[in-house]
């Protein structure tokens, strides 16, 4: 055995786009035998296959004991092969090879949670994406590799259920109080959605009948406790199917879908073909223990895992860097029927409120890629807002661009073309581009270059020849590793009002230079640009960039009487919210006065309230700490933004005055029959009551203390808790250990529980240290990890200070036991070289300190980019 002559790969190497080659050998099938023990589990697996292009048979394996492998039959011994840490290579193999390995693993002892590992004392599940199926077994672990799988389960009937991907298609006893089920999957798919679930679990039965007549089993399976909260998963599962029916015309291909809840997983789900695996925060649903945003969360999860069979599982990537072909697109499907299920403007706000916090942010500093990357070291660490949600703004401005009509001819080109194939971004887009007749072919620009470009407007009106002219500029901040950055095709989405009426202008081609702005969109191509409006005649009002039909960052001189306007007369939801934060952002940032701000609010509340509750209560958005810090590129000081926005948020309260107490007084959920309308309600009352609290109304303790005592409802529990608390009321105290007794046994509940206390606004180290040793706190459940992270993080200048040796140590430990969510945690100090000094150069010491004691290629990868700023 020679292990130098082979290709080897070195545990911290770069992965290059450009190096791609095709696999040298495809696998037709695949058939697996695992058997789970308590302190060990034997899998055998046998591989059928073919030579497709020269080179080596190369087989990827991590942490697997090897205890045989035979080829076409023959045992090989040691010189026949060579193994490293990460792979197995055997040379000159012949054309048709059958490959079988006996390995031995240990997902009693894994704490990764990647590959198979045992999630509790009864359950053991896998998650493969996108390279776990490699710590299972040896196998070619690319996605471009698709076979039929054929899974054989076998465990102590302790474990009663058995499962696996496809259709069980034989069961039966196996000796010494064990049994076996073996399933078989028709669809051919890479093995990054192999999936097998050992436990013991109770499930939820429902069943769907697809356009096509198939006749398809549903089951969610959970803790017999959870079962009752599943009811609206069944429900979103059935939705979800109709909805890819009636919009996309794909229905389901296979007679079973089932979906397995765990606490013990290190992301919301994952789409194994017919075997979706999920975390409980996103399956488990119950207005008693989550809160109605979890709700909405739980829906639109689901929904985006089950669209991902067709984008994602059907329809796969052809190797990682492709990783925005399925997800920016299944994400922009799922927000188009989160759209469908609640006000659709407040779902796009929530939607540009994700992109603009994170994936702006992301896009600026030191961890900015393209969405399609084309080099990573370790590609967990690209699971990024980048990939998934500008990969959707892409989608959506195609969308946008080509309307419906078009947009589904050219996804119907894209599913006929390439089913069954794993695929690129070119692909995709030149299927659209065929299927709609619109060449699509620069947007291929978004996926290739990083970084938010910056629109710049300008409006002049002339009043003797009755024109308005907008003039357009864009442009994208150097970048030293991507010099030849390009223009970007920016569909700008616009309307004219009538500053008297405050109608809206109907734009005639005729009152349009060269017809350039169809439909309400303008495509600006090019650097610059300048549009004409003709026969407009007064000054009007523009607004641009409706619905946020770009992700860029758009600079416009509107006054402030602009932003007034369109907070009352805009029919576009999303940009009456954006005025709102416009005007928001300048009485913080650049001191302008309120009142303009409080009496728009005040005119237009009452109609907005009547119709899109949610809305309204969206339109009391006050930019975060965290957002507001993102903007800052130097000198950033997290206590005067702290103070800043404190002082914005006491002279709203005021000048909302009395206003507060009567509307939260007249408001009640119970009246609305709609979800979405009670829980706009819900959410308006919280925000009234925190403003109730704020303007120094002892009463708004008890309108707290009597909501927390009179509801079963989680928002309004909660809502009443975090008033209480974060204001130090008398009742708090009470209403914390009354929270804690009554959901103890709800973990979910219990991750509200943590986050409420680790966000007060008061929070220091020692209410860190006091939840981080408190018997409920598990370093080995992300979910709780991130419930004390995520409240931490709602303060930046507790981020900034004592929370810097938090992640520093967290990110320690879980370099070894957990790098997936280690290397995600860390990302929290990537903007450390924004801070003002001293701070920079004390969080910049701390993350130097820290590398030397990190091994795993994900936080190495982090710590190395953050400290390259
Ligand atoms: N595809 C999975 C994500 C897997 C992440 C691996 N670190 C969930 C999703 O996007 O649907
Ligand atoms: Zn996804």
């Amino acid at each position: 055995m020679n292990i130098a002559a082979n290709p080897v790969v070195e545990a911290d190497q770069t992965i290059y786009l450009k190096d791609y080659q095709k696999p040298s050998f495809l696998v037709d099938s695949i058939h697996l035998d695992i058997q789970v023990f308590a302190d060990h589990t034997n899998v055998n697996s046998k591989l059928v296959m073919q030579r497709q292009t020269a080179g080596d048979l190369v087989l990827l394996g991590r942490d697997l004991e090897l205890k045989a492998i035979r080829l076409n039959g023959k045992t090989l011994d040691n010189t026949e092969y060579s193994l490293n840490s990460e792979q197995l290579v055997i040379q000159n193999a012949p054309e048709n090879s059958i490959i079988e390995t006996e390995v031995v693993i240990h997902p009693e002892s894994n704490t990764m949670l990647e590959g198979l590992y045992q999630a509790a004392s009864d359950l053991f599940v896998t998650q493969n994406e996108p390279e776990g199926f490699r710590k299972i077994t040896f196998y070619p672990d690319r996605p471009d590799v698709l076979s039929v799988f054929t899974t054989r389960v076998e465990a102590d009937k302790k474990f009663p259920v058995l499962l696996a991907n496809g259709n069980l298609i034989e069961k039966g006893e196996a000796g010494e109080g064990r049994h076996y089920a073996i399933w078989q999957d028709p669809t051919k798919k890479p093995a990054y959605l192999f999936a097998c679930v050992i436990g013991d679990l109770a499930v939820l039965k429902d069943t769907f009948v697809t356009s096509e007549g198939r006749n398809v089993a549903l089951e969610i399976y959970a803790e017999e406790k959870d079962i009752p909260k599943c009811h609206i998963a069944m429900q979103a599962l059935k939705h979800s199917m109709c909805w890819d029916e009636e919009h996309y015309g794909l229905p389901y291909d296979l007679d079973i879908y089932m979906i397995v809840a765990t606490s013990a997983f290190n992301m919301g789900a994952m789409e194994n073909k017919g075997l979706n695996i999920f975390n409980t925060s996103c399956v488990l649903a119950d207005e008693e223990y989550t809160t109605d945003a979890a709700i909405m969360q739980v829906q639109a999860v689901i929904a985006h895992e089950y669209f991902h069979n067709w984008t994602g599982n059907r329809i796969t990537c052809r190797d990682w860097f492709q990783l925005c072909l399925k997800e920016g697109l299944t994400v922009f499907r799922d927000q188009s029927f989160t759209e469908d299920l609640q006000s659709a403007a407040v779902q796009r706000i929530d939607d540009v409120a994700v992109l603009k916090g994170h994936q702006f942010p992301e896009d600026s500093g030191p961890l900015s890629h393209p969405p399609r990357p084309d080099h990573f070291v370790e590609i967990n660490n690209f699971y990024t807002a980048t990939v998934y949600e500008k990969g959707a703004e892409i989608n959506r401005m195609m969308a946008t661009l080509l309307g419906k009509e078009k947009f589904r001819k050219g996804t119907d080109e894209y599913f006929k073309r390439h089913d069954g194939q794993a695929v690129t971004v070119e692909d995709w887009v030149a299927a659209l581009t065929a299927g709609s007749g619109v060449d699509l072919s620069n947007f291929l620009t978004w996926y290739n270059q990083p970084g938010t470009p910056k629109l710049e407007a300008k409006g002049e009106y002339d009043e003797t020849t009755q024109t308005y002219r907008l003039n357009l500029k864009q442009s994208l901040k150097a970048n030293a590793k991507y010099p030849n950055l390009k223009a970007v095709p920016i569909p700008v989405a616009l309307a004219l009002f009538d500053a008297a009426s405050g109608e809206q202008l109907v734009l005639e081609s005729e009152a349009l230079v060269e017809n350039a702005v169809k439909d309400g969109v303008y495509l600006f191509e090019q650097n610059e640009a300048s549009i004409e409006f003709k026969n407009v005649m007064t000054k009007p009002v523009v607004s641009l960039l409706r619905n946020f039909s770009a992700p860029v960052n758009l600079e416009f001189n509107y006054s402030d009487e602009d932003l007034a306007f369109l907070l009352q007369y805009e029919t576009n939801g999303f940009n009456q919210w954006q005025a709102t934060q416009t005007l928001l952002e300048r009485i913080l940032l650049n001191g302008h006065s309120s009142d303009i701000y409080v009496q728009a609010m005040k005119n237009a509340l009452p109609e907005v309230i009547k119709k899109d509750p949610l809305l309204a209560s969206r339109l009391f958005d006050v930019p975060t700490e965290g957002y507001l810090g993102s903007r800052i590129d130097a000198n950033y000081n997290p206590l005067e933004i702290q103070e800043k926005r404190n002082s914005l948020l006491d002279t709203l309260a005021n000048a909302f005055g009395a206003f507060c107490k009567e509307a939260y007084l007249a408001l009640d959920p119970a009246n609305e029959t709609e979800f979405s309308q009670a829980m706009g309600v819900r959410a308006l009352k919280n925000i009234l009551l925190a403003m109730i609290a704020r303007q120094g109304d002892e009463s708004a303790f008890e309108l707290a203390d009597a909501q927390y005592k009179s509801t079963k409802n989680m928002s309004e529990r909660l809502g009443a808790l975090r008033v209480l608390v974060w204001n130090d009321a008398p009742q708090a105290e009470a209403a914390l250990i009354d929270f804690y007794l009554r959901f103890k046994d709800e973990a979910l509940s219990m991750d509200q529980w943590f986050m409420v206390q680790a966000a007060h606004p008061k929070a220091n180290a020692e209410t860190i240290a006091y939840l981080t040793s408190h018997p409920d706190y598990d370093l080995g459940v992300p979910n709780r990890i991130r419930s004390v992270t995520g409240g931490l993080n709602a303060n930046p200048v507790n981020t900034w200070s004592f929370g810097v040796q938090h992640f520093v140590g967290l990110a320690k430990y879980l370099d070894e036991k957990n790098p997936i969510i280690g290397s995600r945690l860390l990302q929290a100090l990537s903007r450390w070289y924004t801070l003002a000094e001293p701070q920079r150069s004390q969080v910049k010491a701390d993350l130097e300190a820290l590398k030397p004691l990190v091994k795993s290629k994900n936080v190495s990868e982090t710590l190395n980019s953050i400290l390259n700023a």
